[in-house]
């Protein structure tokens, strides 16, 4: 393709970047709370950006400054194998690929889900809006004739607009959109995250799919994938818990993840519990009934370093210990909880040059220039740990851009009402199915620590090229 028509398509970064803006406004017009969330958000990230200098310069030495406020990761739910498949092709016109694998089934929530994101160090800071997709597994509804009734169900709904498929076909056959066509592509694919006042099932069915699981219902008893929600930022969560009980919004009993530290670590998750909507089912002779359902809700999160495998290990282990050595659930005794989590968390250095020596984390490599010009030449070596320990390179933390399936599986749970936990049965017995998922999805997902690792290496390659020490 000429140079010429490649600078006719609008960048894929651009229209991701318009496309979470529309999703933001629409989701603060559906959804009156987030508008608060996000007020809240704003005023703790101000503060904390105030009382800690050393953060603000990490933040401002990896880019994460200018995109704090940006920065936001939706949720959706698909039904068919079909619509994991064009749902991927409707990202990539934005640039955003699968990344990762997140099997829920051992929690108990009988989905598995992939985040579609961009993967490019620049795309991220210019928008890291993500989205965590999950598809349901209809072979987990145990009876037979209600799974064929959902397949049925599922089979009539056309989620993508006749006008968005058409767009991602012409974006895929030339490489990209223009300037109008991108436009009309953000308000073409926005239509498919909206929310429905009407389902297309009756209150009997609607009934009886969520008796086999809530998620069940949300997923076949609706015209499209609704966004369920939108998740700022934060750089404090813990002010942000006590913050929305101060504002009455009512919070899910814990922070998900690694407890607080001085150097954050993967990712920190709450939210708010979800709405009741009042809903019209439809009967067989197209009458209405009135109903409710409980789906969408508010999210909060602050993200830390990513972790390298034997990183990731060692927080699964401790996370798994402290869950196992708890008397009672977190939910029901949180401050046990916090105490546990941070007695079993101490086994993790809060510091992050330990975390490099023991390969825990993953860095960019950064040039200090104030060292640079007396130091360089005395730099034989271009050994990176070298490097950092005569200070000529600094690292930084490369921020963690996926998800926690333990996490995830809380966050679900909290979402699904009042004693929900207790009614799920407790894990799907089934294998992790990722090669089916990845056969819908028409791709195989990337995998996050070799996206890091590259970052990484790209960061030491191009230090040593500035410090003249490449070979
Ligand atoms: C997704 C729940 C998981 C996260 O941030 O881990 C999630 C859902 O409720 O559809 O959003
Ligand atoms: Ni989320």
């Amino acid at each position: 393709m000429s140079q010429f028509t490649q600078s006719q398509f609008q960048d894929k970064d651009s229209i991701r970047h318009a496309f979470s803006l529309a999703m933001s406004k629409m989701y603060q017009s559906e959804v009156p709370l987030y508008k608060e969330l996000m007020d809240l958000v704003a005023d703790v990230n101000k503060s904390a950006l105030d009382k800690d200098p050393t953060l603000k310069q990490h933040l401002a030495n990896t880019g994460e400054l200018d995109r704090i406020d940006l920065e936001r990761h939706g949720a959706i739910r698909l039904g068919l194998p079909s619509e994991l498949n064009m749902m991927r092709r409707l990202f990539s016109v934005m640039g955003m690929s699968p990344v990762g694998y997140y099997d829920l089934t051992p929690a108990g929530v009988p989905v598995h889900s992939t985040a579609f994101r961009t993967t490019d160090s620049d795309g991220l800071q210019k928008s890291p809006f993500r989205v965590f997709c999950s598809l349901l597994r209809l072979e987990l509804i145990d009876d037979d004739k209600l799974r064929q009734q959902a397949i049925d169900t599922l089979n009539k709904r056309q989620i993508f607009t006749p006008r968005v498929i058409e767009l991602i076909q012409k974006s895929e056959s030339q490489g990209g959109l223009n300037k109008a066509d991108s436009d009309e592509f953000v308000i073409e694919a926005t239509k498919t995250f909206k929310w429905h006042t009407t389902s297309p099932i009756s209150k009997e069915l609607y009934d009886k799919l969520h008796n086999q699981h809530r998620l069940m219902a949300d997923i076949v008893g609706f015209y499209g994938p609704h966004i369920n929600h939108l998740t700022p930022r934060t750089l404090d969560i813990d002010k942000v818990q006590t913050g929305m009980s101060e504002r009455g919004i009512d919070p899910k009993e814990i922070i998900e993840g690694p407890p607080r530290r001085s150097c954050p670590i993967l990712l920190r998750q709450t939210s708010f519990k979800a709405l009741n909507e009042p809903i019209a089912f439809t009967n067989a002779d197209g009458t209405l009934t009135q109903g409710n359902h409980t789906a969408r809700f508010g999210e909060i999160e602050q993200r830390g370093i990513a972790l390298t495998p034997k990183g990731r290990k060692l927080y699964d282990e401790l996370l798994n210990k402290t869950r196992a050595n708890l008397a009672t659930t977190p939910e029901k005794d949180p401050d046990a909880y916090y105490q546990a989590l941070a007695d079993s968390f101490r086994a993790f250095p809060d510091d992050y040059q330990e975390i490099y020596e023991q390969s825990l984390g993953y860095f960019y490599y950064q040039i200090n220039e104030s060292q640079i010009n007396d130091k360089s030449k005395s730099a034989t070596s271009n050994d990176p740990k070298e490097l950092v320990k005569q200070g000529i390179l600094r690292l930084e933390p490369i921020v963690y851009e996926d998800f926690l399936p333990v996490s995830a599986a809380g966050i679900f749970q909290s979402n699904l009402g009042d004693n929900a936990q207790d009614k799920t049965k407790s894990g799907y017995e089934r294998q992790s199915s990722q090669a089916v998922f990845e056969d819908a999805l028409g791709a195989t997902v990337l995998d996050e620590c070799v996206l890091y690792q590259a970052m990484m290496d790209k960061s030491l390659d191009d230090a040593l090229i500035e410090l003249g020490l490449n070979s």
